[in-house]
């Protein structure tokens, strides 16, 4: 018996080594393993042996039962990582390659704005937030500080939606600023996170549209300062504009849910009619921030005495007006194909702040 197996093995070894594809390794695990296999074969003529000899040649059986399938084991995944690594690169495409010239459509100067807005701030470590356009009165007012009777609050400023059975009264957000009473509840600090999205207000005329897009910046942390703040926008601006020396300066200002709160205006000169941003002594208004009031940080669960920070604002479309020339508010929302096809950008052109930020 012992002969037998040991002849077995080595041809069962053999064929395990020489079989060149998965039908032909299966074919060798059926033949050795295989209900009528030649392993499981001999493990039936044990019954008939005597005890003492049918313990040695069972445990022999074993043994190579356990070495035959651990040598399928490994050719069978030697087969499939070979199939993969071939697959792989069959399939493989070079991301590098330019965008095909004939690609049709385009990213509007709205989407492509943002993607610039977050690469500049993701590069300085925020994250992008987001929530949901509609509202309750506590995230978009009280937690923000309004106080009752606020002009901010009256219907003729904000949609309000129809009550619900509960008598509810749920709004379209007034600006993005929910959503970072949203985040301030669910993050411990420290927390980085701008928020780009639609904001809408019961308005229309030259300069506003019923429905806008803004982007707000928070920051909240143990030490944050308006040193940081003025860093931070500055930073920002300049990186947006292209513009290594553009001027800022801030003006005290007002908003509920900041104190002190500020607005920042960048140098530009007005000269001959032409609006150019730069260090030329004139001063254009570009953003509203402030240091996060005390209340609001209370009304988020936080203790004021213990986290601070600051946040900002600022409207998507007029930075893109000021950066792309482009002169209209309304003309961003008629969908007008030649207006999009001359201020549209390319859809696969990923801004980054060193790759660049539009061609
Ligand atoms: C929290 C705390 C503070 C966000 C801020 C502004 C100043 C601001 C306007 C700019 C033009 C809105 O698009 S716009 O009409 N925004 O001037 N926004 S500070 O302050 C916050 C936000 C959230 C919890």
């Amino acid at each position: 018996m012992t002969d037998t197996i040991e002849k077995l093995r080595t041809e069962l070894l053999t064929a395990v080594s020489d079989a060149a594809e998965l039908t032909t390794l299966e074919d060798v695990r059926v033949a050795a393993l295989g209900k009528k296999g030649r392993i499981t074969g001999m493990m039936k003529e044990l019954g008939a042996m005597a005890p003492e000899e049918r313990k040695a040649a069972g445990q022999r059986l074993n043994v190579l039962k356990d070495e035959v399938a651990a040598a399928l084991d490994a050719k069978k995944t030697a087969f499939e990582s070979a199939a993969l690594n071939a697959r792989l690169a069959s399939e493989s495409m070079d991301v590098s390659l330019p965008v095909r010239p004939e690609t049709k459509g385009s990213l509007h100067p709205i989407s492509q704005t943002t993607a610039e807005i977050a690469a500049i701030f993701g590069e300085m470590g925020f994250e992008v937030a987001d929530g949901p356009d509609i509202e309750d009165d506590f995230h978009n007012f009280t937690a923000l500080n309004f106080p009752p009777g606020h002009p901010a609050r009256e219907m003729h400023d904000t949609f309000f939606l129809p009550p619900d059975s509960d008598g509810q009264r749920y709004l379209l957000r007034t600006h993005t600023s929910p959503v970072q009473i949203r985040t301030m509840m669910s993050k411990k600090p420290p927390i980085r996170v701008i928020i780009p999205g639609r904001t809408y207000r019961c308005d229309y005329d030259m300069t506003h549209t019923p429905m806008f897009h803004q982007v707000e910046l928070l920051v909240i942390d143990t030490e944050t300062n308006m040193s940081h703040l003025r860093g931070c926008l500055q930073e920002f601006v300049r990186t947006f504009f292209g513009i290594d020396d553009l001027t800022t300066r801030f003006r005290p200002s007002f908003f509920p849910f900041t104190e002190p709160s500020a607005e920042m205006d960048i140098g530009c000169s007005r000269q001959g009619g032409e609006l150019k941003l730069g260090n030329y002594g004139d001063w254009l208004e570009i953003l509203g921030c402030g240091m996060v009031h005390p209340n609001v940080i209370k009304a988020c669960g936080l203790d004021p005495d213990v986290y601070q920070g600051f946040a900002a604002g600022m409207g998507i479309e007029r930075i893109a007006m000021l950066k792309y020339g482009i002169p209209d508010l309304r003309t961003f929302f008629e969908s007008d194909l030649r207006w999009l096809r001359h201020y549209g950008f390319a859809a696969l052109d990923v801004p980054s702040v060193t790759g660049g930020l539009a061609r």
